[in-house]
């Protein structure tokens, strides 16, 4: 269930930079420091969020209060999609029996459990601070579009893979596609959730060689998927290095790599910072564009 299919457009920003930044899951400290870092101008610079502020990270509800930001722009995660289908009884009755009616769903498993900190169950609601950002995700929209021609680029959580996706005929949705989903103010049904689910063609397990760029679509910063580090798919370029993975010391991560990644449009780098690391990394990572 989604609460908000609508897909929104911004102007180029000619005065700032825009950054992207990937799934946070409440990891808020990290993104402080990036901004820090990169010096981040809230008159004149843009961060756009991949979607997943929440669960899992030591601070959801902070993640969720930057989208009270004239800065801050942010799409739907699977994650945002779980909370409101969670919560959907409640913004519809304002009442809330008990949160344990409604703990065998996926959305605490998945790590949702923090929003007991806000039930207040004598009142059989949840905070103010909570309601807020609850309406706040509950505006999301599924897809940012930012800018127009060679400056255009987009901003999803997962993938654009048509259903009829397989790896000999590759098919992903196209600017002209998205640019009549925008003109109708919806996404197709049948592509609106793999938009924020699908894990096709960021999937480590994939065999399949597909190349970086796919002609008529724009740049299409996502998240979702973790890896390392950024790369790019078909014009999808992946900024999810899995933040939340740091918190807890894992012998598998040693070494560079994994962390909260911000992406400089701009300029086509990167820093990403990690709870085992005090310093941040500084990378190059210049996108594939069509040759002429
Ligand atoms: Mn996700």
């Amino acid at each position: 269930m989604t609460m908000n299919t609508t897909i929104r457009k911004l102007p180029t920003n000619v005065l700032g930079k825009d950054y992207i930044v990937g799934d946070l899951h409440g990891c808020i400290d990290l993104l402080e420091r990036l901004l820090d870092e990169v010096q981040f101008n809230p008159e004149r610079d843009r961060l756009f969020s991949v979607g997943d502020l929440i669960d899992r990270g030591p601070d959801s509800l902070a993640c969720l209060q930057l989208l009270t930001k004239p800065w801050c722009y942010a799409v739907q995660g699977n994650h945002e999609s779980m909370l409101l289908n969670f919560f959907l009884p409640y913004l519809q009755n304002h009442y809330l029996d008990n949160l344990d009616d409604v703990n065998d769903t996926n959305f605490i498993w998945n790590g949702g459990d923090w929003v007991e900190r806000y039930f207040m169950l004598d009142q059989h609601s949840m905070t103010l601070e909570f309601d807020q950002s609850l309406l706040l995700v509950a505006d999301l929209p599924l897809m940012w579009i930012i800018g127009e021609g060679e400056q255009r680029f987009h901003v999803i959580h997962a993938e654009l893979l048509k259903p009829e996706f397989n790896y000999t005929k590759t098919q992903v949705w196209l600017d002209s596609d998205i640019d009549q989903w925008l003109a109708q103010h919806i996404i197709p049904s049948e592509t609106e959730e793999g938009i924020y689910w699908s894990r096709t063609l960021m999937s480590q397990s994939s065999k399949k060689r597909l190349p970086a760029l796919q002609a008529g679509l724009s740049f299409t910063f996502c998240g979702h998927t973790y890896a390392p580090k950024p790369r790019q798919v078909l014009s999808h370029v992946c900024v999810d290095t899995g933040a939340y993975l740091t918190i807890k010391s894992r012998s598998n991560l040693n070494g560079r790599g994994y962390g909260l990644t911000l992406f400089d449009v701009k300029n086509e780098c990167y820093i990403s910072a990690s709870y085992q690391q005090s310093d941040v990394l500084w990378c190059d990572f210049p996108l594939v564009r069509p040759t002429h």
